[in-house]
């Protein structure tokens, strides 16, 4: 199967780079957009290159039309002051689930994160009906993409598999990585898996390669039928030789490491 127009913003990101050359085989025209400084212009003969903000209600609104399903890359990707997260996250998945039901968009991939439940320790097992403990203003932001995502479903039948994004690099880091790390090939088939499953409603799922150590369970998710190929276990001799974090350190406590304890902002 394949669309014939799939959206991908964020593309000048970590992940959109990645996916932008992987997402060309599951539509005929890939429209790719982010920032304008950062996204450039050069097209290839099956892309459509759209510099668009994620908070401008009307330029997005343009940016969706026309197109099938959106993969929903773009936003703020990290711990920052409420204002940025309000403009890029807030504001931007509103938008494109304003724009996807005007549209008839019927299919979105959104990037959600691990810290939308950052709060739970490390010494627990959590799956996707246990509750959400976002660990900042970021999580928060991706707490409410899975919301909208779960409204725009009921009310109008717009489908949505949310993915809690674990650590996606080239490779773990860390201890808590190697827990949460999602190889970008696993990545690619996950993506595969969520924009042609059918009758997904609004499923969740952690992004996450076959790792050992996890602290996730992704039995609700199983009707995906993803396969993780990669395991973060090759690089545990090398992370573990790394010095072990203070047993109170936020990195080695909580799932949402160094999240849960940064900021707040504003100035004491
Ligand atoms: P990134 O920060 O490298 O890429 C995000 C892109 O969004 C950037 O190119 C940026 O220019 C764009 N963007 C930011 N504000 C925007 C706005 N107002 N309008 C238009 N574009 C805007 O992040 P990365 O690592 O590629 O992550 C992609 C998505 O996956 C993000 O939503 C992130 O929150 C999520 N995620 C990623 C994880 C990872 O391990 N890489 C882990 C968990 C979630
Ligand atoms: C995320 O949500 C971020 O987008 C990514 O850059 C990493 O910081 C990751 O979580 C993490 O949990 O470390």
């Amino acid at each position: 199967p394949r669309f014939g127009r799939l959206l991908l913003t964020g593309a000048a990101g970590g992940l959109g780079k990645v996916l932008r050359p992987r997402l060309a085989a599951f539509a005929d025209v890939l429209r790719v957009s982010d920032l304008g400084a950062a996204l450039g212009n050069e097209a290839a003969s099956h892309e459509e290159v759209v510099a668009c903000n994620l908070a401008d209600r009307d330029a997005m609104d343009k940016l969706i039309a026309g197109c099938d399903a959106i993969v929903h890359l773009g936003g703020v990707s990290v711990e920052r002051p409420f204002e940025e997260i309000l403009e890029a996250n807030i504001k931007g998945v509103f938008h494109v689930y304003e724009a996807a039901r005007r549209h008839g968009v019927k299919r979105v991939v959104f990037a959600s994160s691990n810290h939308v439940t950052g709060f739970y320790r490390q010494d627990e097992r959590i799956d996707v009906r246990d509750l959400r403990r976002p660990d900042g203003y970021y999580g928060l932001s991706k707490s409410y993409g899975e919301d909208m995502a779960q409204f725009n479903y009921d009310r109008y039948g717009i489908e949505t598999v949310s993915i809690r994004i674990g650590w996606s690099f080239p490779e773990p880091r860390d201890r808590r990585s190697l827990a949460s790390w999602l190889s970008y090939d696993d990545l690619t088939e996950l993506m595969r898996c969520c924009l042609f499953t059918p009758d997904v409603g609004h499923t969740v799922v952690y992004g996450m390669s076959d790792n050992p150590s996890t602290w996730w369970d992704n039995r609700y998710a199983a009707h995906l039928g993803f396969k993780a190929r990669d395991t973060s276990e090759i690089f545990r001799t090398r992370i573990e030789a790394q010095p072990l974090p203070p047993a109170d350190d936020p990195v080695r406590v909580y799932q949402g490491g160094i999240f849960t304890a940064t900021g707040p902002f504003d100035p004491v």
